[in-house]
């Protein structure tokens, strides 16, 4: 069993389709750990995309994830990590498959719905930025 960081971004959550992506991690067989609704500050989305600054879409970036509530949550389940990715398709929905969340709901590159762990040690890192180290996740390796 793994465990990983998903988060519907602010675009996702103004167009409503929280319920449909919690709906198809559901229905896929996986449990949601733990999840708040909130406003990004920031400093926090420069950590989280730390790996991306830099590039010239940085600042568009982190202006559109701070730019209204997202939703972010732990899904856990057997290969969690590669196995949300292939949800959620393709970073440029253009490319992602049909029956993905961009290939189906999405057609911008920047404003994809989701935002998914890459790997165990990002989900890891990000799962401590957003739900800190509660002796919860201390005790519980990420995988
Ligand atoms: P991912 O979300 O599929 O992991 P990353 O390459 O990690 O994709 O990029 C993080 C986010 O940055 C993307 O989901 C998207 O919102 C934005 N992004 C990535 N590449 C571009 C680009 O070429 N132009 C504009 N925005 C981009
Ligand atoms: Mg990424």
């Amino acid at each position: 069993m793994e465990k990983t960081f998903l988060m519907v971004k602010p675009d996702g959550v103004k167009r409503g389709l929280v319920g449909e992506v919690i709906g198809r991690l559901e229905r896929k067989g996986f449990a949601i750990e733990a999840m708040k609704m909130m406003t990004i500050e920031r400093s926090l989305a420069e950590r989280h995309y730390a790996a991306h600054d830099g590039k010239p879409f940085f600042k568009d970036l982190i202006d559109y994830v701070t730019s209204g509530p997202v939703v972010a949550m732990v899904i856990s389940g057997r290969s969690a990590v590669s196995s949300v990715r292939k949800m959620m398709g393709a970073t440029d929905p253009s490319e992602a498959e049909p029956g993905s969340v961009r290939g189906d709901l999405a057609t911008d590159i920047s404003e994809n719905i989701v935002h998914g762990s890459d790997s165990l040690e990002s989900a890891k890192r990000e799962i401590e930025l957003f739900f800190g180290l509660t002796s919860k996740w201390r005790d519980e390796p990420c995988q």
